[in-house]
Parts: C-alpha cells; structure tokens; sequence
C-alpha cells in the first residue's frame, strides 16, 4: 500500500511539473536559453555518432549505435521546455520569432523528431546498418525540417 502512495505521488509530481508553464520552470529566460542549448549540445553530439556510422565516416557498432540513440531518444523530450517566450534572436543559430507566432507547427515539428527519434532507438536495437542508416535518415530530416523553418541560418 505504502508502495502504491509512492508511486501515485510520483505520478501527479511528474504530470505537474509536464503541466507548468514552461517560463515557470526557470527563473530567469537565459537559464531557459543555457538549458536548450545544453539539451540540443549533448543530443547532437550522440546523434551525429550515429551519424558517423551511418554515413561510413565510423566503422559499424551495433551496441554503440543503440546506447546513442536511446540516449537521444531520451534528450529529445527536453529542449523544448525552453523555448520561453521572448527568448527569439536574430544571430546565427537562435530561434526566428515564429517559433511563438506559429507555435503549433512548431510543437509539431518537435513532436515528429520525438517520433522519429525514438524509432531510431528501436531500429538500432536490430544490429543492422542498413536499418540504422534508414532510421537515422528519416531522424536528421526531422532536425533539418525545424531547422529550415524556425533557426537563423
Ligand atoms: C546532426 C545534427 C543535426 C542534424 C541535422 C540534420 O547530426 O547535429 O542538427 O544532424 O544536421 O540535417
């Protein structure tokens, strides 16, 4: 019984915190800019290792391939947490305004990513390259969709 509390306090804890605006989660904009930024770094950086095989620049790994995509699989649910309002800019790399104006495409962008992602990580558990190299190419279309439309080139 005692077990069960737990885990329904944990729960609600969990949806609550899903359920807070997302300004409400830092205290100040740039700590929701340090946070993405953070989130998208270590996501790329596990993202293009996958990359590296899938594009023969890195010798096949299966066990590595999977770690890496579960690792992405598991980052892609945080960046977008971040994206408070008035946090667009106009240097190279920084959200355009209408990630807020049209702000329902861009939450379905994400959430596409999301998806592919987390296939990514189901693909890679195969142990082929081929598959990987599918996977890993619907993924990284996903990442430049988002890119074309809503970052400053
Ligand atoms: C990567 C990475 C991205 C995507 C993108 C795909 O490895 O860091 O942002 O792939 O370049 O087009």
């Amino acid at each position: 019984m005692k077990m069960k509390q737990a885990l329904l306090t944990l729960t609600a804890t969990a949806g609550l915190l899903a359920a807070l605006p997302a300004a409400a989660q830092f205290q100040k904009p740039e700590d929701a800019v340090k946070y993405r930024k953070a989130a998208f770094t270590v996501m790329a950086t596990h993202f293009s290792r996958i990359g590296a095989m899938a594009q023969g620049r890195a010798s096949f790994d299966g066990a590595a391939a999977a770690a890496n995509a579960e690792i992405v699989a598991d980052l892609a649910k945080l960046p977008f947490a971040g994206f408070v309002e008035g946090t667009s800019g106009t240097e190279k790399g920084s959200p355009k305004a209408n990630v807020w104006s049209e702000r329902a495409k861009f939450d379905a962008g994400a959430k596409k990513m999301q998806d592919e992602v987390a296939k990514l990580a189901v693909a890679a558990k195969a142990n082929n390259l081929d598959q990987l190299k599918a996977a890993f190419g619907s993924a990284a279309q996903t990442c430049k969709a988002c890119h074309d439309d809503f970052r400053n080139p």
